[in-house]
């Protein structure tokens, strides 16, 4: 789809969570401008160093379950491709369809991995097919976005990157620190928003996350910006009243612009496995979440866990995460996310 334009990596955007580094602030790098001193990589190439665990589980198992040429296909086999299956955490409903298509299809047949690494992708894109969305923008006015999730989940960094993100497309970024819980949480986003040339707005420690929300986006008004983006704190989707703290921060800024938040991410850790499915029920109910970035897919063997949160939540995953630094965001495409997931299971070189 991509709507913007991811190039190029740049490896010395990892901040450390606490420990703000001390890099010069980010009007070095302007909006649009190319990082020269990097190698650029492709879109697929990053997304297959990003999936490499859980690609490795699929292609490398699935061919070991293949001693020689190739193997019978019978209810042993099947088993043993159903517990490969399941390992991505797609899911039993996606690893069932998977088993029952190559059962239909080539029962008692001696048949090759590519066969079989055909029907998973086959499966897989006909199950992600429709989750493909870009960001819904502000047709006037910033358009507003708060960002979700459990504590850790990568909040703060995917709000980096999607900073990044704008300002390389030219976009003005207003940031909005509504995490006031740790004072490193401020810390944290004010390094990244230096250095990537983003405004910040921040309010007290303790103080509360809707009136920081409600500055950040007077401010982004006032200031012409094209984004705000809300850090939160991380909270459980079973503390309600943590929940209707998010509900304020929303009522608080569609009094500024009306149809914001535009968008409210919830951001998942792709190593949470099933607990991920939890959170894209709790926060969809509670916060009206409109969208995932699935971060940390670059740490987890279970990035096959996008296909159940986005079959059973009908919540689209909008971004992927691969990494630390600012450059590491994908918008989520099933077609490339499946490729890298898949290529190479043929001996090809990417
Ligand atoms: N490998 C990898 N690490 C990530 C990714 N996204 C975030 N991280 C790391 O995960 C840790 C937590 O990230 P934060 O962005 O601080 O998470 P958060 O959700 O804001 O955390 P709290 O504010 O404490 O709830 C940091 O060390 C990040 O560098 C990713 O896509 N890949
Ligand atoms: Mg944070």
């Amino acid at each position: 789809m991509g709507i913007f334009n991811f190039g190029r990596k740049d490896p010395k955007d990892q901040p450390s969570k606490d420990q703000p580094s001390k890099d010069s602030p980010a009007a070095s790098t302007p909006a649009g401008s190319a990082d020269s001193a990097e190698k650029p990589r492709g879109l697929l190439d990053r997304l297959k160093a990003g999936l490499a665990k859980t690609a490795q589980v699929l292609r490398t198992d699935v061919r070991d379950l293949f001693k020689r040429e190739g193997r019978l296909v019978d209810e042993d086999f099947l088993e043993e491709l159903r517990g490969i299956l399941v390992r991505t955490d797609m899911g039993p409903a996606a690893a069932e369809a998977i088993v029952d298509d190559v059962r239909d299809r080539l029962r008692a047949r001696v048949v090759d991995p590519e066969v079989v690494l055909d029907s998973i992708r086959t499966q897989l894109l006909a199950r992600l097919r429709n989750t493909e969305a870009g960001l819904t923008m502000a047709v006037s006015g910033p358009t507003v976005i708060l960002v979700t999730g459990v504590n850790g989940s990568g909040k703060t960094t995917s709000i980096a990157k999607l900073a990044r993100m704008f300002t390389r497309d030219g976009k003005r970024v207003v940031l909005g620190a509504g995490d006031t819980f740790r004072a490193a949480a401020v810390e944290q986003l004010t390094m990244w928003a230096d250095r990537l040339g983003a405004e910040i707005v921040r309010g007290p420690q303790g103080s509360d996350p809707a009136s920081v929300a409600h500055k950040a986006v007077a401010r982004a008004v006032e200031a012409g910006a094209d984004v705000c983006i809300v850090d939160t704190a991380g909270r459980l989707q079973t503390q309600s009243n943590l929940m209707q703290e998010l509900s304020k921060i929303r009522r608080v800024v569609a009094k500024l612009v009306p149809e914001a938040p535009h968008e409210v991410l919830l951001v998942i850790d792709a190593t949470a496995g099933q607990n991920a499915l939890s959170q894209a029920k709790g926060f969809k109910e509670a916060a009206g979440c409109t969208g995932i970035v699935l971060s940390k897919l670059d740490g987890s063997a279970r990035g096959g866990v996008i296909v159940p949160v986005t079959e059973q939540f009908g919540l689209p995953v909008k971004f992927v995460g691969l990494g630390e630094g600012a450059d590491d965001l994908e918008p989520f495409s099933p077609e490339r996310f499946v490729a890298a997931l898949l290529e190479g299971a043929f001996g090809a070189e990417a």
